[in-house]
């Protein structure tokens, strides 16, 4: 498709939704083969499945929160959000959430709270989260708002409605860049799409609140920016083993730097027959550990970039949430286009 197609928004959507619900089958996996994640989507696409369906977690309940506000305010609301993730958690509270987040999403429930940024702010003795809860739900963002300055303002606050410290936020930034600049059809050179992001990320990290909390967590001076550019390097070899990609991308305490990993797909032996965002999903669990947040965060880029088309057929039918999904794309989209016509 072409620049912010439909086809980009549903792809972008859905395969959020699959990577989440196939992901979590290996979440907190330290190390995942290859066989068990090839044998894992095989089980998705036998007639004989059954009528097993794959549930969403909590990337997906709160993603689908983020869509809904987006969409009923017209734009971003703090409040209306707020609202939204405290009553889809009191609803549903199974759905794996992180064990610090839930004590915020109670305190959001409290009718008689003022500032809704406050119980984010109070997390770990007042620093904040750095967990990857607001990345995984940064990828609507992107959808709503055509313009990147609206994306990257919209993604910080939303973020920070659970995740106060500055690795959590500008984790879910850089998320939703990737979105936006995949959405465009920006990742046409891997390079090209990396030194953009880079280039983001030297703006968004240079804060004093940024540097502090980098130097409290003894992180680089950028962190992501550290991560980006060493994600640069790798692509830069001519050879990259798979333990290199996983030192680099899977285990670092900022998840959301992994999802530069859709470039990395090819160190990986996967099926001839396997299209580009299949190839994704399948190497993102296979990275082990949060498997269900990397594959949903690095589905949703590769959705936005390989376009709906892409998405088997067969991993929709048993996936839970995946229609929801597709409308709610056509409706960003008309938002979407709606606001470049507004400018
Ligand atoms: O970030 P969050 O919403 O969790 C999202 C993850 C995804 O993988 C989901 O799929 C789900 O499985 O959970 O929830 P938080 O509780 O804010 O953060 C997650 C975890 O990160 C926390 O439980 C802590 O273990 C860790 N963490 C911290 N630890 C110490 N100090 C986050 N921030 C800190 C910190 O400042
Ligand atoms: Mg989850
Ligand atoms: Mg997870």
């Amino acid at each position: 498709g072409g620049q912010a197609s439909l086809s980009r928004f549903r792809g972008a959507l859905v395969s959020g939704v699959l990577g989440d619900c196939i992901g979590g089958e290996f979440e907190g996996a330290e190390e995942v083969p290859m066989e068990s994640v090839l044998e894992h989507l095989y089980g998705l696409d036998e007639e004989t499945r059954g009528d097993g369906i794959l549930e969403y977690s909590d990337d997906t309940a709160m993603a689908r929160c983020v869509v809904q506000s987006l969409l009923t305010r017209t734009g971003f609301d703090e409040q209306d959000m707020a609202r939204r993730f405290a009553k889809e958690y009191s609803a549903s509270p199974g759905r794996g959430y992180g064990s610090g987040v839930i004590q915020v999403l109670k305190k959001l429930s409290c009718p008689r709270l003022s500032d809704v940024f406050q119980p984010a702010r109070d997390q770990f003795n007042g620093r904040g989260s750095f967990g990857n809860g607001g990345a995984m739900r940064a990828a609507p963002f992107a959808l709503a708002f055509p313009d990147k300055a609206d994306v990257k303002r919209s993604t910080r606050l939303g973020a920070m409605l659970t995740h106060s410290c500055s690795l959590g936020y500008n984790g879910a930034i850089l998320q939703a860049l990737a979105v936006h600049f995949s959405l465009q059809g920006a990742l046409e050179t891997p390079q090209k799409f990396i030194t953009n992001l880079i280039a983001e990320m030297e703006e968004v990290e240079d804060t004093e609140a940024a540097r502090n909390d980098a130097r409290i967590l003894k992180e680089a001076d950028k962190p992501f920016c550290e991560r980006l550019h060493r994600v640069k390097e790798l692509m830069e070899r001519s050879k990259v083993s798979i333990e290199e990609v996983i030192s680099e991308l899977a285990t670092n305490i900022i998840p959301a730097a992994n999802r530069a990993l859709l470039l990395f797909s090819h160190v990986f032996c996967l099926p001839q027959t396997y299209n580009g965002l299949e190839r994704t999903i399948a190497y993102s669990l296979a990275l082990g550990g949060d498997t269900d947040t990397i594959a949903c965060m690095a589905g949703a880029i590769a959705g936005a970039h390989y376009g709906s088309e892409s998405i088997p057929q067969t991993w929709m039918r048993c996936c839970e949430g995946v229609e929801d999904a597709d409308r709610d794309a056509e409706r960003l989209h008309a938002l979407y286009h709606q606001m470049s016509q507004s400018g």
